[in-house]
């Protein structure tokens, strides 16, 4: 059945891999999936055919057939449930890799986006500047938990999994504050994560998108 998501007609990053649909993809570069693609407006994404797919009018969204799905977690949960590659067969190993990606997208994901809204939305606020720091050093603080779990290993539980997948994609949205640069055994995870090659078809995937629409 082929498998149809959306991402960003033009990504506000131009390219650089940061938004959502990169998860996606990453995931189904990964476990060999083909996969088409439908670009999307911001005008389209809050439009009614597309709110039917996504009720917050967002991307990426997953169809397959008369499955629909939204959230990007939910999407690569998904995607490793139904293919062999992102989750380990033992029952144990494959729950703690399902709480490693809650973890990515509740747990780290929530103060760094934090630190958009700061910069980006709330960035003209008299508080800002105030507010700034505060937000960083909550980042901080999670940071610092992650890197004392993650030791000397090369993942966080045993082989790769769809836990790191998600893990290592909420990390790369720190790439433009330059916060992740202090945690130099993160920055290396990060690095093992963007080097497989699925991740690589992924991001050029997503830049060759963006590539030409830019040119237009
Ligand atoms: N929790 C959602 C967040 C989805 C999300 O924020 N998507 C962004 C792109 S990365 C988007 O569509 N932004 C446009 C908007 O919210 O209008 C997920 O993980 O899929």
């Amino acid at each position: 059945m082929t498998i149809t998501i959306t991402a960003f007609e033009q990504s506000p990053d131009r390219g650089q891999g940061l938004s959502r649909d990169v998860r996606v993809r990453w995931a189904l570069e990964e476990v060999g999936q083909p996969y088409d693609v439908r670009l999307v407006s911001f005008k389209a994404m809050k439009e009614p055919a597309h709110l039917a797919l996504h009720p917050f009018g967002q991307i990426p969204t997953y169809e397959e057939g008369g499955l629909v799905l939204f959230e990007s977690g939910a999407i690569v949960l998904h995607i490793a449930e139904r293919h062999p590659g992102l989750l380990p067969e033992d029952a144990d190993a494959r729950a703690r890799a399902i709480a490693w990606m809650f973890a990515a997208v509740n747990t780290i994901e929530p103060p760094i986006l934090e630190l958009v809204t700061a910069k980006l939305l709330e960035g003209d606020k008299p508080w800002a500047a105030e507010r700034l720091p505060l937000v960083k050093d909550r980042i901080r603080g999670r940071l610092e938990q992650l890197v004392t779990r993650l030791g000397d290993a090369e993942w966080l539980d045993g082989a790769f999994s769809a836990g790191d997948l998600m893990m290592v994609a909420v990390l790369l949205r720190l790439k433009p504050s330059r916060l992740l640069d202090e945690f130099p055994s993160l920055t290396a995870y990060a690095a093992r994560g963007t080097a497989r090659p699925a991740y690589q078809r992924a991001f050029a995937a997503q830049l060759a998108v963006n590539a030409a629409t830019l040119s237009r």
